[in-house]
């Protein structure tokens, strides 16, 4: 297994297309490495879902297959008891895992891109502070995220991961919780947009 430095933090692994590059914030460990979201050993994977909360494809498609019924199941009652007209976007609410290795899925809505002046960079940021408030809230000690709105919903990614990354900095840094967060990218594309937006987050660009 090869390392390298660079992109703005310390590459961990480079092995295939599998990389990983790892930045501490304020004591927060933060990675950025390609995987599936429904893997991840975590206390909470995001889920990148819609207002009905009742599942769909990409992120949203994959944690309801592998996580069971229990979570469209807490979804149901979260929609009935608190959001009977659906989950607005930049918001996020909290379920079991169900059957996946994280003991939570935090479901949050993005906002559909509409080229870039309609808000959708301050929705997105939201997406990230409400799901941390609730990391924070609950006392977990790690959440990872996909790249939200970037499939089904068209937020180019490289626009998409410098909010990411600048909203999750400003939260740790504000809060000094979680002590650690993982971005997961589901290919190589989405990969090397997170590591350029690291690297231009260390320069201050
Ligand atoms: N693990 C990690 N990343 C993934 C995975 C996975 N298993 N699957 C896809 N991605 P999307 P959105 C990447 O479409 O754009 C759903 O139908 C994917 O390559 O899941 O927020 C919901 O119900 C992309 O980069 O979410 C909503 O209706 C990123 O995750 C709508 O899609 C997000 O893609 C939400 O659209």
């Amino acid at each position: 297994m090869a390392s390298r430095r660079g992109a703005g933090g310390r590459h961990i692994r480079d092995r295939g297309c599998k990389a990983a590059v790892l930045l501490s914030w304020r004591g927060t460990v933060v990675s950025i490495s390609m995987g599936d979201i429904t893997d991840q050993d975590v206390d909470a994977v995001v889920n990148a879902a819609n207002s009905s909360l009742m599942g769909g494809g990409g992120v949203d498609g994959a944690i309801h297959r592998r996580g069971g019924p229990r979570i469209l199941e807490e979804c149901r009652r979260i929609r009935s008891e608190s959001w009977p007209d659906g989950l607005p976007s930049g918001r996020a609410v909290i379920t079991t895992g169900g059957l996946l290795r994280a003991r939570h899925v935090i479901h949050t809505v993005g906002p559909v891109w509409r080229g870039g002046g309609h808000g959708e960079a301050r929705v997105l940021a939201d997406c990230y502070t409400s799901s941390l408030a609730l990391v924070k809230e609950i006392g977990l000690a790690s959440v990872a995220f996909p790249a939200i709105s970037t499939g089904a919903y068209g937020y180019p990614v490289s626009a998409a991961a410098g909010v990411a990354l600048g909203a999750v900095k400003g939260f740790v840094e504000r809060e000094g919780w979680p002590p650690a967060v993982s971005f997961v990218l589901f290919g190589g594309e989405g990969l090397r947009a997170y590591e350029e937006a690291a690297a231009r987050l260390a320069r201050g660009v």
